[in-house]
């Protein structure tokens, strides 16, 4: 199985999505295995967007995932990278299609709601930058046998 790191971004949750956005994962059938509200610091941020240092929109994106509480969330399925990205959207939500979190929910490249990782190895990097091991809960998940043959 594989593992994905979510992100229900400070808009997301200012504006009420976060029970509208976990359950269009959970509805998928993706295994939530990790779970918490939390204030995002200046380290966490830069840590996670490292890749994104220099570029124009850097400190705007720090100044926007640090700017109030934020859901993260460790997800389990198949395929979970590839399931949460196509269900996020296209990064910018002009471009994410209907039915997407960001096509459905956002306006502005800048205020895209939520955030996946990119492959599975940024996932465990992110995972690691937001959660420690035993905040990581392993369960059976009972519907796993009716979603995937
Ligand atoms: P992703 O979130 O779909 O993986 P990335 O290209 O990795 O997209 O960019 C990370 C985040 O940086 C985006 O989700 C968005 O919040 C922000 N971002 C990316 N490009 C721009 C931009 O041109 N203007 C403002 N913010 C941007
Ligand atoms: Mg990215």
């Amino acid at each position: 199985m594989e593992q994905t790191f979510v992100m229900i971004k400070p808009d997301g949750v200012q504006r009420g999505l976060v029970g509208e956005i976990i359950a269009r994962f959970e509805k998928k059938g993706l295994k939530i295995k990790g779970l918490k509200l939390i204030k995002v610091s200046e380290e966490q941020a830069a840590a996670h967007y490292q890749e994104h240092q220099g570029k124009p929109f850097y400190p705007g994106l720090i100044n926007y995932v640090t700017s109030g509480p934020v859901v993260v969330m460790v997800v389990e399925g198949v395929n979970a990278v590839k399931e949460v990205r196509k269900l996020n959207g296209a990064t910018n939500p002009l471009e994410a299609l209907p039915g997407t979190i960001r096509g459905d929910f956002a306006q502005d490249i800048g205020r895209n709601v939520v955030h996946g990782s990119d492959s599975a190895e940024s996932a465990q990097r992110e995972i690691n930058i937001y959660f420690q091991p035993d905040e990581i809960c392993d369960y059976d998940y009972l519907p796993s046998r009716w979603l995937y043959e």
